[in-house]
Parts: C-alpha cells; structure tokens; sequence
C-alpha cells in the first residue's frame, strides 16, 4: 500500500485532499496541531494522526519516525495568510508567523521526509498560492511568504534532477474554506464572507485536492511543475465576477 503525509490535514484543502487520497488507496499520515481533528479524520479513512507543528523541530521528527523509511507522497499543505495591512501597518508578529509556517516550516518537513521520498520514488506536492505570482495591496507578508516558498521548490527541482523525486507546486486562487479567511482576518466572519460574497462559485478545498490526487498520480517519470487553479469567477487577482 502506497503511504501519503499531509500536512494542515486538519480542515480545509488538507483535510479534503487526505480524504481524496484515502479514496484512492493511499495510507494517510494526517499531520497538523488540532489533534482531536486529525484522529477523528484518521479514524474515517484508516489512515494515522501525527500532531505536528511544522515549526516545531521536535514534532517534525516524530513525522519522519512515523513515516519510516519510504514515503511516496508528501503534500505540504500546512500554512496560512494572518492579516491584510499594508505594509505601513504591518503587525510582524504576523510575518513571523506565515515566513515560519509557509516557507521555513515546510523546509522544515521537506528536509525531514526526503530521504523516505528518494526511497520510494516519491513526489512533493507544495501547496502554494497565486499569492507567490505577484505582491498585492495588503498581501506584503502572505505574498512574500508565498513567493519564498515559491522559490524553494524551483531550487529544490534544480537540485534534486538527477534524483528519483518529483518537485511539484498547485498554485490555488480562490478557495472558499471554512477557515483560511477567518484566520487571515483573526476570527471576523463577516469580513471573511466579504472575500467571496456574490462569487458565484469560488473553488472548493476539494476542487483543488482532486487536482492534487491527480498530479501525485501521475506516472513517475511525469512531473507536472507547476499548476494554477482558479474558479472560472476568477480571472485575475483582482478581476473577479460577482453578481
Ligand atoms: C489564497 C489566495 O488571493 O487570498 O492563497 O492570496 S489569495
């Protein structure tokens, strides 16, 4: 049985994609911090709950234990947006924590799991954001994040081309999660329903986990870079339809 680790498996694009893979066979590692969360989704797709903070060195390494020697699909999922000021008002406390979720933290697992994904033959799905094309107003500290990690995965493909591992990114637009909008604004719901209020259809966690089934499947010699996925709603960053 081919094993899978995803990381922020507790709600949203990881909990929908851990589900997806489940369904298609794959023993799932659920990793991420809300324990209760990871170990009921666990017990409905047979898979296993790690706790893991993906800035937490200790917790990372307890992952790598529980993968054991051979993994074939890592989705680093974990990471977020907190807050949309402008750079002039920026809280950094905030910057600190998507630079240590986003990019370091995702450094952090990749480093770990390698070795079982060179072992497996495996492939590294990252999970990063439109965010990463281009800066927007407000998005200073999520699109930097965004745009690092961006950038580890193209070194990582340069890296690692002679390798028996896959580099891949999905780049997602506009995912209307139960929590990736209530997070960025700190629990404010009606600014979170703002973001996608008259979007006919904004993507779901589930569009964008079947699309991340698909490129985790793909035969091993098939690599597919980079993907954007977007609803048909959203042409651009900024060039949204709402009725
Ligand atoms: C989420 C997409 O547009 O909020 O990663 O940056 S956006």
């Amino acid at each position: 049985m081919k094993t899978a680790v995803v990381t922020g498996a507790s709600s949203g694009i990881g909990e929908a994609t851990a589900r997806l893979l489940a369904a298609e066979g794959f023993r799932v590692i659920c990793a991420a911090r809300r324990v209760e969360r990871i170990e009921e989704l666990a017990r409905e797709i047979d898979g296993v709950a790690i706790r893991c903070d993906v800035t937490s060195q200790q917790d990372v390494e307890a992952l790598a234990a529980a993968v054991d020697g051979s993994l074939d699909v890592l989705v680093n999922n974990a990471g977020g947006a907190v807050g949309l000021e402008p750079v002039a008002e920026a809280d950094l406390d905030a910057w600190e924590t998507m630079l240590q979720t986003n990019l370091i933290g995702t450094a952090r697992v990749t480093k770990a799991l390698l070795p079982a994904l060179l072992a497996a033959e495996g492939v590294i799905v990252f999970v990063t954001s439109v965010a990463a094309d281009a800066g927007y107003e407000g998005g200073g500290g999520y699109c930097a994040a965004k745009a690092g990690e961006r950038s580890m995965v193209e070194a990582m493909r340069l890296e690692l081309f002679d390798k028996p591992v896959r580099i891949t990114e999905i780049s997602p637009g506009m995912v209307h999660t139960e929590e990736f909008s209530l997070t960025r604004f700190g629990g404010d719901q009606a600014r979170a329903d703002a973001v996608y209020q008259g979007v006919a259809e904004p993507l779901t966690a589930s569009d964008v986990g079947e699309a991340i089934v698909w490129m985790a499947t793909r035969p091993s010699h098939v690599n597919i870079d980079r993907m954007t996925i977007r609803p048909r709603a959203q042409a651009a960053q900024h060039k949204v339809h709402r009725g």
